[in-house]
């Protein structure tokens, strides 16, 4: 009988060095060739151009496949266990780097029923990188870009997004990834914060930074990246004001701008009731979020309401009016804000708006609230999840430090092992 030979591939752009590979596995026995899954090719490479279903009919019209199967995670634990194959073949650039842990599970499967591993030489050819370099670019067109959330959303339930306010944090957002439990892990989204994008520029959070301002942060943090992006659009300011906003973000290739019901001087909701603040009639912002959808021109975009409820102390009663109503007037998305540190009231809402509401994703910003892990948030309805802060609440206090410590020492000597070294920001600015 012959052997069972496995192999695994994540990509979407079938070149001479996948033929090369498949060519000498399919000497080795019966070729089985594991797909990966929409969802792991996008957690630990990037969002896959071509979806899993075309990529699985690309690999079973290749000679020498005699099957193609789903490879769900990163991790080949369960499809080992499941097809047991007598050999895995896999390129030899995973014996280093984030792979390593994968292919020391895959050894240690092996070892256990008498497989075998057969790694070939990677085929490093300057064309397969320039593919792959032109693939995302793709990603980062507004085209490619502006769906992605919605896309995201319905392959995961829920999705991840963290602040950025440059192109420097934007690269943050892009590329860190953590490897944990052969899993991979990376931000699904970024968030252009109100808060931090004023920050950023010394000015306080008070739709002070203008519109035009507030597009260059977008621009500079897509210049550098490929994912989705989700605008904190403050109240939206007027509603003739908002239908451009909207025609703009959406043209940029913006996935979703989130507007709050507030009117006039709008402060940040997390100084709660300290603070004077106004929420808007139910009816003026129905008509602005109509008005916004209406002024759209693609399907993709969207339109989040944020309720200001439960921030200014209105219940909850009024939040879910509100909800109703956003969402009646055409909003894609609610977001539900909170300043306590419990989540009861946040579960309580989710709970409430989800008995009557199954689909409309429901945006939360656990800034206040942030013990709850992201899998309970899931499973009680919640979709997206923006880190909304956390960048510029960790980056400051270290610079205020380095400053200190210059000026105490009178010299920057100190102050170096604080500091990134060069190397490593260089490697994080890639170079075109
Ligand atoms: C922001 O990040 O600017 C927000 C979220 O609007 S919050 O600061 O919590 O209001
Ligand atoms: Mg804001």
């Amino acid at each position: 009988m012959n052997k069972k030979v496995y192999i695994c591939f994540s990509t979407d752009m079938i070149h001479s060095g996948h033929i090369d590979i498949i060519r000498k596995a399919e000497k080795l026995g019966d070729l089985i060739v594991g797909v990966l899954s929409d969802e792991a090719v996008a957690s630990f490479k990037r969002y896959p151009l071509i979806p899993f279903e075309e990529r699985k009919i690309l690999f079973e019209n290749i000679n020498g496949v005699s099957k193609v199967v789903e490879q769900k995670e990163l991790s080949y634990k369960n499809i080992l266990n499941e097809i047991k194959p007598d050999i895995v073949v896999h390129g030899d650039n995973w014996k280093e780097g984030f792979q390593k842990p994968i292919r020391d599970e895959v050894v240690e499967i092996l070892k256990s029923y008498g497989g075998e591993l057969v790694e070939f030489p990677y085929n490093k050819d300057a064309r397969y990188d320039e593919l792959e370099k032109q693939s995302r670019m793709q990603l980062g067109m507004p085209d490619y870009r502006r769906g992605r959330l919605k896309k995201l959303i319905n392959m995961k339930g829920l999705v991840t997004a963290i602040e950025a306010h440059s192109g420097i944090t934007g690269l943050i957002a892009e590329k860190t990834t953590v490897l944990q439990d052969g899993k991979t892990y990376q931000f699904d989204a970024m968030w252009i914060s109100s808060l931090c994008d004023s920050t950023a520029k010394g000015k306080p959070d008070i739709e002070l930074v203008d519109m035009t301002s507030r597009f260059r942060t977008i621009d500079d943090i897509m210049e550098v990246t490929t994912k989705p992006i989700i605008f904190d659009g403050d109240t939206g300011g007027l509603t003739e004001h908002f239908v451009y906003t909207v025609r703009s973000l959406e043209r940029m290739g913006v996935s979703m701008v989130i507007i709050e019901d507030k009117t006039g001087l709008k402060k940040n909701s997390l100084f709660g009731t300290e603070v004077k603040q106004t929420q808007d009639s139910i009816e003026n912002f129905c008509a602005k979020i109509a008005a916004g959808k209406k002024a759209q021109k693609t399907k993709d975009f969207m339109i989040c309401a944020r309720i200001e409820s439960l921030i200014l102390e209105q219940g909850m009663e009024d939040a879910l009016t509100r909800a109703f109503a956003f969402v009646g007037a055409g909003a894609d998305s609610i977001m539900i804000h909170s300043r306590k540190k419990d989540p009861s009231e946040i579960k309580e809402f989710i709970e409430k708006f989800r008995e009557i509401d199954k689909n409309t994703p429901i945006v939360l910003v656990p800034t206040s609230f942030n013990t709850v892990y992201e899998d309970e948030w899931k499973e009680l309805g919640a979709n997206i999840i923006i880190y909304a802060n956390q960048l510029t609440r960790t980056g400051f206090p270290a610079m205020q430090d380095a400053a200190r410590t210059i000026l105490e020492n009178h010299r920057a000597k100190e102050c170096d092992d604080k500091c990134m070294s060069i190397k490593e920001i260089i490697t994080l600015i890639p170079e075109e």
